[in-house]
């Protein structure tokens, strides 16, 4: 080979040309992998954004834990039986004292409603001083304010006789008119031995309580009304 000038001619130099790769032509392109025809093609759809809460306003969240208030203690209460020895018992009239064929000296005190005792018994004074049974009246102190929940009642005379029902023989109570602290009650009493319960409410502690007889069961054979036992329940 020979230079000429600068310049290289020859048919060499145009077999050197030919053999250079034709860097005008487009290269092939990368081959893609066709889709496989078993494989499902993936899903275009557009997910729905699932919906945000709305905060409530004005509940509280159910995991707040409200502190618990301290509880105010409560004063604790009892129910008993007052004792006769609390309290004293008078009465409007009180038939005197009667002497069996026995010699046996019979009392009807007003004491006998509250001795525990079932064969003692207040009598009013009917048979003798005359005196009506209505409007009678029993009056209770007690030593101190009492809350009074219950009135106890052994109603007419429930002594045991031999020949006599001293029970159907005396009047006995129907009805008592109850006046204490203020209030004023009416309670009615069954025509039947035994001890009857009678729930009262005079609206806080009373040291007095009057008990006016108002209605009545007549007795078959006298005109005294008895009461065997009178007793109190209260709470402290
Ligand atoms: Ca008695």
């Amino acid at each position: 080979m020979a230079v000429v000038g600068g310049i290289i001619s020859g048919p060499a130099i145009d077999d050197m040309l030919a053999a250079q790769p034709d860097l005008t032509s487009t290269p092939d392109p990368t081959p893609q992998p066709s889709p496989d025809p078993g494989t499902a093609p993936t899903s275009t759809a557009t997910t729905v954004p699932t919906k945000a809460p709305v905060p409530t306003v004005g509940v509280l969240p159910t995991s707040t834990v409200v502190p618990t208030a301290t509880p105010t203690p409560v004063p604790e209460t009892s129910i008993r039986l007052l004792p006769a020895n609390e309290l004293s018992v008078s009465a409007s009239t009180t038939l005197p004292p009667e002497t069996t064929s026995t010699g046996e000296v019979v009392t009807y005190d007003a004491s006998n409603l509250v001795d525990r005792n079932i064969n003692t018994a207040w009598n009013h004074d009917g048979e003798i001083g005359g005196f009506e049974p209505i409007d009678q009246v029993l009056t209770i102190i007690f030593d101190r304010p009492q809350m009074v929940r219950e009135i106890l009642v052994d109603n007419g005379y429930q002594r045991p006789h031999e020949t006599i029902e001293l029970f159907e023989a005396n009047a006995r109570v129907r009805t008592f008119r109850l006046v204490a602290g203020g209030s004023t009650s009416t309670v009615s009493v069954r025509d039947a031995r035994g001890s009857q319960a009678i729930a009262v409410d005079f609206g806080g502690p009373v040291t007095q309580l009057t008990m006016r007889i108002v209605a009545i069961y007549p007795g078959s054979r006298w005109s005294d009304l008895a009461i065997t036992e009178l007793a109190f329940i209260v709470e402290e």
